[in-house]
């Protein structure tokens, strides 16, 4: 059925629901075999599969379109619908059909635990977990780049599996980062608009960016030998960086209104083949050549030939590949 949604995030929008015997409405999406629950402020610790309740409601019209909304389905609006978006992206885009690529339908919890200020994946519950946000400047945790990177552990894990650990886990982040993104960019919202800012709605300003991720006093712009003793959502930077250099090239830039100045760490100019292309090489070298221990200078490899196999290797693509690795001092 299509339901009506008052999102938190995008307005209104449309829901794919579905009546059960009894008449009322389900958060089942028929389409894509996503169910969306209510956690009741379960730990994400303690959840399994079969936790918490699945939303339901007479008229097929959902939510209030508030954050920190007191009616609980307004997040279940948009992590219904930014799941769906997921799924969307990777089918139209890959021809993937879900996280594993077998059809299988995720479970997405909202409300989980109390205050809780994060989103994550698990692949033993096969489920989406997100939380209420910090209570008082970040909202619900479900926002579409945010569950953009969650649903993409899932394919991370299904694929490359990179180890969450060292530069393997940086990669694993950086993933993450990358198809979140992309799912805002496929989805080219109004009122959120696509942007290299990462979970820039549910942790305002932003929680990391691309184009520079150094600006979060944490992350690393480019490659060195200690960079994969950081957090893996630091060390994520190194990758995060590629990819905007790769897509938008090096320099000052604003798109949708979003001001971009990025550097490069070998003084070169680097100019980008768009987010679309990049993403498409970045999708092949993680579903055809990394492993679960590839690291930095391994996926400068994989993804070399991932734009070979794609654009040729005397092709404009290929070397800008190359020269956004040289950039962040992958070599
Ligand atoms: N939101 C975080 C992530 O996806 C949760 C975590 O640190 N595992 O990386
Ligand atoms: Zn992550
Ligand atoms: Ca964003």
């Amino acid at each position: 059925a299509a339901g009506t949604g008052h999102s938190e995030y995008t307005g209104d929008i449309t829901l794919d629901t579905t009546q059960q015997a009894n008449g009322t409405f389900a958060l089942i999406d028929p389409v894509r075999g996503h169910i969306t629950k209510d956690a009741h402020n379960v730990s994400s610790s303690s959840l399994n599969s079969s936790s918490g309740t699945l939303f339901t409601d007479a008229d097929n019209i959902w939510g209030d379109g508030r954050k920190f909304s007191t009616d609980r389905a307004t997040a279940a609006v948009d992590a219904h619908a930014n799941t769906a978006k997921t799924y969307d992206y990777y089918k139209s885009t890959f021809g993937r059909n879900g996280i594993k690529n077998d059809g299988r339908g995720a479970t997405v919890f909202v409300h989980v635990g109390t205050n809780w200020d994060n989103a994550q994946w698990s692949d033993s519950c096969f489920c989406m977990m997100t939380g209420d946000g910090n209570g008082t400047v970040d909202p619900e945790q479900v926002d579409l780049d945010t569950m953009g990177h969650e649903m993409t552990h899932g394919v991370t894990s299904a694929t490359a599996n990179l180890r969450y650990s060292g530069e393997s886990g940086g990669l694993n982040e950086a993933t993450s980062d990358i198809f979140g993104t992309m799912v805002e960019w496929y989805a080219n919202n109004s009122i959120d608009k696509p942007d290299y800012l990462f979970s820039d709605q549910s942790t305002p300003p932003w929680l990391r960016r691309m184009d520079k991720p150094s600006l979060d006093g944490r992350s690393a712009d480019s490659w060195s030998k200690s960079v994969g003793r950081l957090d893996v959502h630091n060390s994520s930077g190194v990758g995060n960086h590629w990819f905007y250099l790769a897509s938008e090239g090096s320099g000052t830039k604003t798109i949708n209104g979003v001001t971009y100045n990025s550097p490069t760490s070998n003084g070169s100019t680097v100019t980008g083949i768009g987010n679309q292309k990049a993403a498409a090489i970045w999708y092949r070298a993680l579903t055809v050549y990394m492993t679960s221990t590839t690291d930095y200078k391994g996926a400068r490899t994989a993804t070399l030939n991932a734009a070979k196999d794609l654009y040729g290797a005397t092709s404009p693509e290929y070397a800008t590949v190359a020269a956004a690795w040289a950039a962040v001092n992958v070599a």
